[in-house]
C-alpha cells in the first residue's frame, strides 16, 4: 500500500508556505519597471501645473527644444492632432490627458519632455514657459454647488454646474415611515477624508513601438493588463494582436495601479512619432499629487431606533467630491460604486441612500486603496453610525451590534440595497473579539481610570465586504463582463505551469495559486510555476483589484485543475485497464476501487498523456477554465481596538487590538495574516497619522512623506489576530472568500470609535480623520465636533 499524501507537506490548501517570489525580492532580484533597460530607450518626464485652476493662455517649448539630448516636447496641442489630447475614462467621463485650455488640479500633466536621460528631459521641463490666467479654486462640494462657482468642466456641453450625478437606491418612502415611528433617531455627519495608496514603487511605463512589425509592446505599472490592452486597442485603434501589456513585478498598488493614467498615454504616443523606447517613471511627489486617491466623501446618516434597540431604518446622504475628472475605475453600474454594501451585515428591514458627486480642482480618483470601490467609506460609516446609535440609546456597543446581526441561518441574506450576502457567523466572530480583548474586565478598568482622571477607550467594527467582482448579470468594464480565466499545463514529467489573467503586486499569487494546484491534484506546490501579467501569455483576465483574485481567478485555478484531473482520469483507466467508473481518485493518486493497492499517481497519468494515451484520446495534458462567479464573496471581521487618550496633549496610544477574520477557507493562512496586518497598519495610519488635503488655492497639502506618514515598525502597534472562525464560501470551488483589504476596510472605524469611546462623556460626536492630537485636544478642550474637510490654512 501507498502512503496517502500529507496535504500541508506538499504545500497544498492550508499550508503556510513561505512566499516564493520573496526568494528573489529580498535578494534584490525582482524585475520592476525602473529595472528594465531596452536598447535605445529614451526617457520622458512630465511638466505639472503649478496652479489648481488657471486658464492656460500660451505654452512656449521652443526654449526646450535647443536643449541638447532633447527628442521631444509633447503638448496638448500636438497630442490633439493624435485626438488624444483628451481621454475617455472608465466611468463614461473624459480626462484630459495633457492640458489644452485650462488647468484643474495643481499637478495637471501639462507637457511631456522625451531626452536621453531624465535629467535632461528634467532641465526640459524647466525651459517651459507657460502663460498662466489664474481662475476661481474649488476644494469641495459645498463650494462646487455655490450660486455662482466658476464652471470646472467647460470643455463639456451640457454641463452647466459641477455636479456630476445623482444617486440614490432603497426605499426612501418605507424609509419615512420607519422613521416616523421610530422612539429615537441618531444622526451623524462626518467626512472621510482624502487618502492615497501610495504604494512604494510609483508608477510608470515603458513603451516600445515596433514599426517594422507594428506592435506595441508597452511595460506597465498596471494591476490588470488586460484592460489596459483592450482600452489602447479601442482608445488608439490597434488591433488587439499588435498590442503587448506587460506588467512587471509591481512593487505594491494598492488600488494605485488601476486607472489609466496621462503619463502611460504620452509615452505611448512618444515612442510611436520616435520609434524607439520611451520610459516614463514618476517621482513620489507626482505620485501623491496625481495619481488616483480614495475617498473625500461626505456623510449626513441617520439611523431610526427602537427603545429596545432595534435598527428600524438607515438614511444616508453622501456626497463624493470626485475631482476635476470623473475617472473611478469600477466596474459596477452603480455611480457610488459599492457604498450601498453599508449595513449589509446587519438586520435592517428598510434603508435609503442618496449620493451625489461633484468636480473639484483636485486631483482625480476616489474609489481605490484597499477598498472594493468605496467599501471602506460604507463600512467606516456603517460603523461610527453603530457606535453613535449605541451611545444614543444608552446601550453596550458589543449587545447593540449582535442585537442587529445577520443571524447565521438567515443566509443567504437580501440586504436593503438589494445585495446578497452568502455566510457567515457575525455574532461568533464578535465573541471571540470580545472574548480575546477582554471586555468585561477592560469597561471596569476603563471605568476605574475615569474615576482617577485617565481616559480609556475601547472601538468595535466589523466589516462585511463584497468581494470578486463580478457576476456578469450585474459588473463589466467598458461592457466586458468581468470573469476570470486560468491555463493550467502539466508537463510529462508532472510539474505544472498555471497561468491567470490577474496580477499579484504582492499578495503572493506565485504562492497560492500552486498551493490551489496541489489541493486539487496533489502535485507539490514547489512543482508548480505560477506567470501572471504578461498579454502575450496569459490568458484574459480582468485583473488584481477589490480582493477579487481569490474569488474570480482563484476559482478559475480550481477548476482548471479539475479539467485536468478528469482526463487524467480517463488516462489511469487505461493504464490500469479497468473502466473509469471503477476509478477512485485521493490526493495524487488514481486506483482501482476493488483493488486500492493497484493504482497511478497523477504524475504517471502526466507522461501517459505524452506516451501511451488510449486509443482516439488527443495527446497533451493541458487546459483552460473561465469563472464567471455566481455571487460575490462576503468575507466578514470584528476588529476591536483599546486606547488610552491624554487629555493634556491629545495624544492617543493603542493599548490592544483584536482581529477576527473570517474569510473561509483559507488557502495560505500565513499569506492571510500578512494581508490582514498590512491591512491593520493602513486603517491605523488613516486613523491616526495619514494627511492629504487642499488649501482655499488647492494647493495640495501631503504631497510628500513628511507631512503625509507612511507608518513603520516604530509607530505600528501590534495586532492580536483570531483565526477560528470559519464560514467556508458556499459558491466558490473550495470554499475561499477574498482577504486582500478587509483590515483596510473594517480598521478605521476601530481606531475612532476607540478614542471616541474615551471622550464619551464630553458631548463630541466625531472628529475627523486623522485623529491628529491638535484635532483631539481641541475636541477635548473645546467639547466640540472637529471637522477634516478641505479647505485647510496654509499658513500652519
Ligand atoms: N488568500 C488565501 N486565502 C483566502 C483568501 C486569500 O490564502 N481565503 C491569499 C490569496 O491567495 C492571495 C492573497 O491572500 O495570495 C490575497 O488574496 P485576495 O483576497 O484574493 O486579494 P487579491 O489577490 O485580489 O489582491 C488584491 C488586494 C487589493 S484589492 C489591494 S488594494 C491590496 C491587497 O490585495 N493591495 C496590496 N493587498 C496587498 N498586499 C500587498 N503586499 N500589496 C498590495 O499592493
Ligand atoms: Cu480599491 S484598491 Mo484594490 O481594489 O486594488
Amino acid at each position: 500500500m501507498t502512503q496517502p499524501l500529507d496535504e500541508i507537506k506538499i504545500g497544498g490548501l492550508g499550508a503556510s508556505r513561505k512566499r516564493v517570489e520573496d526568494n528573489r525580492f529580498i535578494r534584490g532580484k525582482g524585475n520592476y519597471i525602473d529595472d528594465i533597460l531596452l536598447p535605445g530607450m529614451l526617457h520622458m518626464e512630465i511638466l505639472r501645473s503649478p496652479l489648481a485652476h488657471a486658464r492656460i493662455k500660451a505654452i512656449d517649448t521652443s526654449r526646450a527644444w535647443k536643449i541638447p539630448g532633447v527628442h521631444l516636447v509633447l503638448t496638448g496641442e500636438i497630442m490633439a492632432t493624435r485626438n488624444l489630447a483628451w481621454m475617455p475614462t472608465l466611468s463614461y467621463d473624459t480626462q484630459a490627458v495633457l492640458a489644452t485650455d485650462k488647468v484643474r488640479f495643481q499637478g495637471q500633466e501639462v507637457a511631456c519632455v522625451i531626452a536621453d536621460d531624465p535629467y535632461i528631459a528634467k532641465d526640459g521641463c524647466e525651459a517651459i514657459d507657460v502663460e498662466y490666467e489664474p481662475l476661481p479654486v474649488i476644494v469641495n462640494p459645498e463650494q462646487a454647488v455655490a450660486e455662482g462657482a466658476p464652471l470646472i468642466r467647460d470643455d463639456k456641453e451640457n454641463q452647466a454646474d459641477n455636479v456630476i450625478y445623482h444617486w440614490e437606491v432603497g426605499d426612501a418612502e418605507g424609509t419615512e415611515r420607519a422613521f416616523a415611528q421610530a422612539d429615537k433617531i441618531s444622526r451623524l455627519k462626518l467626512h472621510y477624508p482624502r487618502s492615497h495608496p501610495s504604494p512604494i514603487e510609483c508608477c510608470g511605463s515603458i513603451a516600445d513601438f515596433n514599426r517594422a512589425t507594428s506592435k506595441l509592446t508597452v511595460y506597465m505599472t498596471t494591476q490588470a493588463p488586460h484592460i489596459i490592452r483592450a482600452a489602447v486597442a479601442l482608445v488608439a485603434e490597434l488591433p488587439e494582436h499588435m498590442i503587448r501589456i506587460i506588467s512587471p513585478d509591481i512593487g505594491g498598488g494598492f488600488g494605485n495601479k488601476v486607472p489609466v493614467y496621462p503619463g502611460y498615454v504620452c509615452s505611448i504616443l512618444a515612442s510611436i512619432l520616435l520609434e524607439r523606447p520611451v520610459k516614463w517613471i514618476e517621482d513620489k511627489t507626482g505620485n501623491l499629487i496625481s495619481t488616483g486617491f480614495a475617498r473625500d466623501i461626505y456623510l449626513d446618516g441617520e439611523v431610526a431606533l427602537r427603545n429596545d434597540g432595534k435598527i428600524l431604518a438607515v438614511r444616508m446622504h453622501c456626497d463624493a467630491d470626485h475631482g476635476a475628472f470623473f475617472s473611478d475605475a469600477q466596474p459596477s453600474k452603480f455611480k457610488i460604486g459599492l457604498l450601498h454594501s453599508a449595513f449589509a451585515a446587519y438586520d435592517i428591514p428598510v434603508g435609503h441612500i442618496t449620493a451625489r458627486g461633484t468636480y473639484s480642482n483636485k486631483a482625480p480618483g476616489g474609489v481605490a486603496y484597499r477598498c472594493s470601490f468605496r467599501v471602506t467609506e460604507a463600512m467606516f460609516f456603517q460603523e461610527r453610525m453603530i457606535q453613535a446609535a449605541a451611545h444614543d440609546l444608552g446601550m453596550d456597543q458589543a449587545a447593540f451590534r449582535r442585537a442587529n446581526f445577520v443571524a447565521d441561518d438567515q443566509f443567504p441574506h437580501r440586504t436593503p440595497f438589494g445585495f446578497l450576502t452568502d455566510s457567515g457567523q457575525y455574532a461568533k466572530c464578535l465573541d471571540v473579539g470580545l472574548r480575546a480583548v477582554g471586555y468585561e474586565d477592560f469597561l471596569k478598568q476603563q471605568a476605574e481610570a475615569r474615576a482617577r482622571g485617565r481616559r480609556l477607550g475601547i472601538g468595535i467594527s466589523t466589516m462585511t465586504e463584497p468581494l470578486g467582482a463580478g457576476n456578469s448579470r450585474e459588473y463589466d468594464i467598458l461592457g466586458i463582463k468581468m470573469f476570470d480565466s486560468a491555463e493550467l499545463k502539466i508537463h510529462m514529467t508532472g510539474k505544472a505551469l498555471v497561468r491567470t489573467g490577474a496580477r499579484t503586486q504582492g499578495q503572493g499569487h506565485e504562492t497560492t495559486w500552486a498551493q490551489i494546484v496541489s489541493h486539487e491534484l496533489g502535485i507539490p506546490a514547489e512543482d508548480v510555476t505560477v506567470e501572471e501579467g504578461d498579454t502575450d501569455t496569459a490568458p484574459f483576465g480582468m485583473g488584481t483589484y477589490a480582493s477579487r483574485s481569490t474569488p474570480v481567478a482563484g476559482a478559475a485555478v480550481a477548476m482548471v485543475a479539475r479539467k485536468i484531473r478528469a482526463k487524467a482520469r480517463k488516462l489511469a483507466a487505461h493504464l490500469l485497464e479497468v473502466s473509469e467508473e471503477d476509478v477512485e481518485w485521493e490526493l495524487g493518486r488514481f486506483y482501482v476501487r476493488s483493488a486500492p493497492s493497484r493504482g497511478v499517481t497523477i504524475q504517471e497519468c502526466a507522461i501517459a498523456a505524452y506516451s501511451n494515451m488510449p486509443d482516439g484520446m488527443e495527446p497533451g495534458l493541458e487546459n483552460t477554465a473561465y469563472y464567471d462567479p455566481p455571487n460575490l464573496t462576503w468575507p466578514f471581521a470584528v476588529y476591536i481596538v483599546t486606547v488610552e487618550v491624554d487629555p493634556e496633549s491629545g495624544v492617543w496610544d493603542v493599548l490592544n487590538m483584536v482581529a477576527v477574520d473570517d474569510c473561509g477557507v483559507r488557502i495560505n493562512p500565513m499569506i492571510v495574516e500578512g494581508q490582514i496586518m498590512g491591512g491593520l497598519t493602513e486603517a491605523y495610519a488613516m486613523a491616526n497619522m495619514q494627511f492629504i488635503t487642499f488649501d482655499s488655492d488647492g494647493n495640495c497639502v501631503g504631497s510628500n512623506y513628511m507631512d503625509y506618514m507612511l507608518p513603520t515598525a516604530w509607530e505600528t502597534p501590534g495586532f492580536e489576530l483570531h483565526s477560528e472562525v470559519v464560514t467556508p464560501c458556499p459558491h466558490h470551488p473550495i470554499g475561499a472568500k477574498g482577504i486582500g483589504e478587509c483590515a483596510a476596510v473594517g480598521g478605521p472605524a476601530a481606531f475612532v470609535n476607540a478614542v471616541m469611546d474615551a471622550i464619551s462623556d464630553t458631548g463630541v460626536r466625531n472628529i475627523d480623520m486623522p485623529l491628529l492630537p491638535d484635532r483631539v485636544w481641541e475636541a477635548l478642550t473645546y467639547r466640540r465636533d472637529v471637522s477634516g474637510a478641505p479647505p485647510v490654512r496654509s499658513d500652519g
